[in-house]
């Protein structure tokens, strides 16, 4: 018999790194899920592994496409549909050449996805959210949200703008239900690195190096973390790092 005693957590990018980890944290603790990403298979594959803990929905969707968005609602099986926390996870880096250099098609990739797909599934749940006696929006911002560095430009803004959407949104429900958190990982292990160096195994390599990165499963139990607390609670924004990065690597042009 599925178990919806709890409330269903959304996650959007539940097919690598921090969302799948997510999923699994939240799946172990009895969480009804709803996962989404763009690759089936690995949608598929996740809620086959995940089924004996907990009710899974996955849809494939692309959070670019307002439209695909709007048939995923409609989607949406009833007894899913009390949906406390939503996890906006899906993003991406592409890229990390200086700006002169970069594919201006990069560029609007970045902001469609990780500007425009964020502030999509945000509004279309809303409403959703704010019925609920409680709930949680959590955003994947990053430290580059905070801190500028050579290569970072449109990724870095593209979080600056999820950071400060985030602290927006607070101020919008200050003292009803919703809360909002901006999560600002640093280095962290995961596919991420592979996407923004177009799957060139050797940088993904040099990236991680003797660093002792985050890992997804760090950044799931923070998630986790936060959507539990209390309910007088809002962690506005968190910044974490590896302990082998700090901000002491900024460029120094001499010239
Ligand atoms: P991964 O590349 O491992 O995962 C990214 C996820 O986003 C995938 O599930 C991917 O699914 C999904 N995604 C990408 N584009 C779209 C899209 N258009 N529509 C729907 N889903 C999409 O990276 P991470 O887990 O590391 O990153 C997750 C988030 O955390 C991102 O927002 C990233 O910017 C942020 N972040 C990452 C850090 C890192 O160092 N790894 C540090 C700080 C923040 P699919 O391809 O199947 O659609
Ligand atoms: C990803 C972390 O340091 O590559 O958001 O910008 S970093």
């Amino acid at each position: 018999m599925p178990d919806f005693s709890l409330p269903t957590v959304l996650i959007t990018g539940a097919t690598s790194g921090f969302g799948l980890a997510t999923a699994r944290k939240f799946a172990d603790n009895g969480y009804p899920l709803i996962l989404t990403g763009r690759r089936v298979e690995r949608l598929t594959a996740l809620a086959d592994e995940l089924a004996q803990l907990t009710p899974v929905f996955t849809y494939q969707l692309d959070v670019r496409d307002a439209e695909q968005l709007l048939r995923f609602m409609d989607a949406i099986p009833d007894e899913f549909k009390r949906i406390e926390v939503l996890v906006n996870n899906a993003g991406l880096a592409l890229g990390a050449s200086p700006a002169d250099e970069a594919d201006l098609n990069d560029w609007h990739t970045m902001i469609d996805t990780n500007v425009t797909g964020l502030v999509n599934v945000t509004h279309t749940l809303l409403p959703v959210l704010k019925a609920q006696p409680k709930a949680s929006i959590i955003n994947l911002a990053s430290i580059a949200s905070n801190w500028s560095y050579p290569g970072a430009h449109v990724y870095g803004a593209s979080k600056a703008f999820v950071q400060q959407f985030s602290r927006n949104l607070r101020s919008d429900f200050a003292g009803t239900g919703v809360r909002v958190t901006s999560l600002e990982p640093g280095l962290s292990e995961s596919e991420f690195s592979l996407v923004r160096f177009n799957g060139d195994q050797d940088k993904y390599n040099a990236i991680y190096e003797d660093s002792n990165p985050l890992q997804p499963e760090d950044i799931a139990d923070i998630i986790f973390w936060i959507a539990e607390q209390p309910s007088h609670i809002n962690i506005n924004s968190l910044e974490v790092m590896p302990t082998s990065q700090a901000w002491d690597n900024f460029k120094v042009v001499k010239g």
